[in-house]
């Protein structure tokens, strides 16, 4: 039966930008949007099941494009150890870091990784997300990935959420390719990247292109090999120095290119020119203290799209709040408010090669939505903690969640 949901106001995201519809009606059936508009205009169906949204501001459900949700272990130790003045580069030289969670995913069985996650993918659910990416790259090797992947998968299936799953197995060298980076990422391309995607586990691969990591001709290899299994490339870039990934990324026509603080005026012109989302990630920038700015202007200027996401991670973003990095995103990266919104809905699903179906309120797209209990949506960016009463709608149908600790 279609549902009349009447009485609010709209943050529509139409048509490719910020806009909205005060005193607005929007109709879905069978999970989909059917009719959005003017209250007064909407047309009448004496069949329909009609909802009063008492006034509430809608937007599109939140979209968290960029996170690590799945990992064993815990690294609060190492948070204390860089506040006692050790560097995430030092850290990592000791055998921790990433090489650390590593070991605790690997150790992990699939049960105890599902039921981690799943906590951690709850808050992210409760705050009004309703799509989300989680990479892989704590197993960086066959089993240990799929394993990963797997969870990913089945997180999918039993949340109420849209998961889309990333491998990114190019995320370290392992212990086992030690000094030879070049034959891990010869193994990722032509066994694991193949073996996953026949599987049907893998959506999008990303590598982490950074000085500590892997450099713009090993990733190049994994775009190649990506390409060649007809999967969509993200990147890890210009994060911590400047390297060119993210030039690298639009060259290969990236869906996205995220982190970016270090990113060059020429790699905006090449990201504009192909269309790849900058994702930023506040979360990681203030988690590590840096101090270095994305260079907003050159991407404003270029017309990058900008996404926002947690990037939650166990080493460098602990963040369970998108609404938390949308008000990061303005005081540290200087959005706007109705930028950080687009940021988290109209442009994190095209990071996600979901612009067609999610992120906005439009004829046609999914029925994925939040009813807010607040004045203006800048308020959505604007309170720092503590929970919004909403009403969270996936796929024309409210959700409920029970509370528990993450
Ligand atoms: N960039 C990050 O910030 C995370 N991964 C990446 O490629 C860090 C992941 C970790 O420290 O566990
Ligand atoms: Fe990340």
């Amino acid at each position: 039966m279609p549902t009349l949901w009447h009485n609010c106001h709209l943050a529509t995201l139409a048509e490719g930008r910020y806009s909205i519809i005060e005193n607005a009606a929007m109709i879905t059936d069978e999970g989909k949007i059917q009719w959005v508009g003017p209250q007064g205009e909407a047309p009448t169906n004496p069949g329909c099941e009609q909802v009063d949204l008492q006034g509430r501001w809608v937007t599109p459900g939140l979209i968290d494009c960029h996170t690590h949700l799945v990992y064993g272990g815990n690294r609060s130790g190492e948070f204390e150890q860089r506040l006692q003045g050790v560097s995430y580069a030092e850290i990592a030289a000791q055998g921790g870091g990433i090489a650390n969670t590593v070991r605790a995913t690997r150790a992990a069985s699939e049960d105890a990784l599902f039921e981690s996650a799943r906590r951690r993918l709850a808050c992210l659910l409760k705050e009004g997300v309703t799509t989300v990416e989680i990479k892989s790259g704590y197993g960086l090797d066959l089993p240990s990935e799929r394993k990963m992947l797997r969870v990913i998968r089945r997180l999918g299936d039993e949340l109420p959420v849209t998961v889309r799953a990333t491998c990114l197995a190019a995320h370290a060298v392992p212990d086992a390719y030690k000094d030879n980076a070049d034959g891990y990422i010869s193994f990722i391309c032509e066994e694991l990247l193949p073996a996953l995607a026949s599987e049907g586990l893998v959506d999008a691969v990303d590598a982490f292109c950074e000085y500590l990591a892997f450099s713009p001709a090993q990733v190049e290899r994994v775009f190649q090999a990506a390409s060649r299994l007809g999967l969509p490339v993200k990147l890890h870039a210009e994060q911590l120095s400047s390297l060119g990934g993210s030039s690298l990324a639009a060259k290969y026509q990236a869906l996205s290119a995220d982190h970016l603080e270090f990113m060059s005026e020429q790699d905006a012109v090449a990201m504009g020119a192909a269309g790849t989302v900058a994702v930023l990630l506040p979360g990681a920038f203030y988690f590590l203290r840096e101090t270095r700015l994305p260079p907003m202007q050159a991407l404003h200027d270029n017309n990058v799209a900008i996404a926002i996401s947690t990037d939650s991670n166990p080493g460098t973003s602990p963040v369970l709040s998108l609404r938390l990095m949308m008000n990061m995103a303005c005081t540290l990266f200087r959005l706007t408010p109705e930028q950080a919104l687009a940021g988290v809905t109209l442009h994190a699903a095209r990071a996600l090669g979901l612009g067609d179906s999610h992120g906005s309120l439009e004829v046609g797209k999914v029925a994925d939505f939040v009813a807010w209990d607040i004045e203006r949506p800048a308020d959505l960016a604007y309170w720092l903690g503590g929970d919004l009463d909403k009403r969270i709608i996936r796929h024309g149908a409210e959700l409920t969640f029970k509370q528990e600790t993450p």
